[in-house]
């Protein structure tokens, strides 16, 4: 039997035998100590590609955010997101449980979020009101299907959140892609934001792992959060080496995780049945419409994962697909024959 294509998340990578080598070979230490080299490596690494002053591994991109919100924040805070941001949706409403802050999600448009539009909701300065503290933004965005938040958009926040002496963080899991995609270097987009988190574990293929940025004051307060939660981990450098190699070797190549998405989605769009925005089309993730009498979004996706192909149903009429490390050329071609078979 042929090997079922998973386009279900760009999270389902395995190591590749290299990247096994390089955790192997890894020296390791203690980093609840501040001993493990290939931790400290990692993270010198890694803000020095984002031009940050510091940098601090955590377990998954979820602990990056929350660790970042709670160090950014004080209780009864209220953070501005978009109504479809990762915080809000699918952090298990860790921002209330974990920070004790209210999110006050704004509607965007394709994930973006407007220095207007966030500039009309800061509340003044008054009892009755919560305190505005923090804003959240996600490039790229997972449910705007991969879209990417545009730079100028970026900077203008950022501007505003200085006036009103707000803090920036930015939901990075996937900042890798905005990056390729744009040719925008890291440091511009961190440029914009006072903490990043950013995630090894998505399009760069390391089994675990991600990492938050800013500057060396944030970065100790988070790390004191990243105990708090039960992050603090003993000999990861097994784990910040595959970080470190996916860095050197996976980076680039995401380049081909686009252009596989862009051809499934321009195939998607043929279809009757299936409505796709190809604007939102920029990285590795396809969120498309299944419109159809016959099939609702779990029949089409049960009826591709029978022949083979794996996606996810994400509500309502709405399917998302997102290319990887793991999918070639072959496996876009197969996937296009099984979507026209299940489609026609
Ligand atoms: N996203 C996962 C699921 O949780 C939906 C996925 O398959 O895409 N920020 C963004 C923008 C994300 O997409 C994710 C993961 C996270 C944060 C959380 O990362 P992890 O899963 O490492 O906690």
């Amino acid at each position: 039997m042929t090997e079922l294509i998973d386009l279900r998340s760009d999270t389902v990578t395995q190591p590749t035998p290299e990247m096994r080598q390089a955790m192997a070979a890894a020296p390791v230490g203690d980093d609840v100590f501040g001993e493990d080299p290939t931790v400290n490596q990692l993270q010198e690494t890694v803000a020095e590609m984002f031009g940050k002053e510091a940098a601090l591994f955590v377990p998954s991109g979820t602990m990056g955010n929350q660790v970042s919100i709670n160090a950014h924040t004080q209780p009864g805070d209220e953070v501005i997101c978009d109504y479809n941001a990762h915080i809000f949706n699918y952090e298990g409403g860790a921002p209330a449980l974990l920070s004790g802050v209210q999110l006050h999600p704004l509607l965007g448009r394709n994930g973006v979020i407007t220095a207007e539009q966030i500039e009309a909701v800061i509340r003044p300065a008054d009892h009755h009101f919560p305190h505005t503290q923090l804003i959240e933004i996600e490039n790229t965005h997972n449910r705007a299907g991969g879209a990417i938040f545009p730079l100028n958009e970026m900077k203008k926040i950022y501007e505003l959140a200085r006036l009103h002496k707000l803090a920036v963080h930015l939901d990075g899991a996937r900042i890798w892609n905005a990056s390729v995609a744009t040719g925008i270097p890291l440091t511009e987009y961190a440029r914009y934001a006072d903490s990043v988190s950013a995630c090894f574990s998505k399009g760069l293929g390391a089994p675990v792992g991600s990492i938050v940025v800013g500057s060396r004051a944030f970065i100790e307060k988070a790390h004191r959060y990243r105990k708090v939660y039960g992050g603090g981990m003993r000999q990861a450098g097994i784990l910040a080496a595959a970080a470190l190699y996916a860095l050197q070797h996976h980076l680039d190549r995401l380049a081909e995780d686009h252009h596989h998405a862009r051809t499934l989605a321009e195939t998607l769009a043929e279809f009757e049945e299936i409505q796709v925005d190809l604007t939102t089309v920029q990285t590795n993730i396809v969120i498309f419409h299944v419109v159809s009498e016959r099939l609702s979004a779990e029949d089409f996706v049960a009826r591709c994962r029978q022949a083979g192909l794996l996606m996810l149903a994400i509500g309502g009429d709405r399917v998302r697909l997102v290319t990887h490390l793991h999918i070639s050329d072959d496996d876009v071609a197969r996937a296009i024959e099984i979507l026209t078979s299940v489609l026609k």
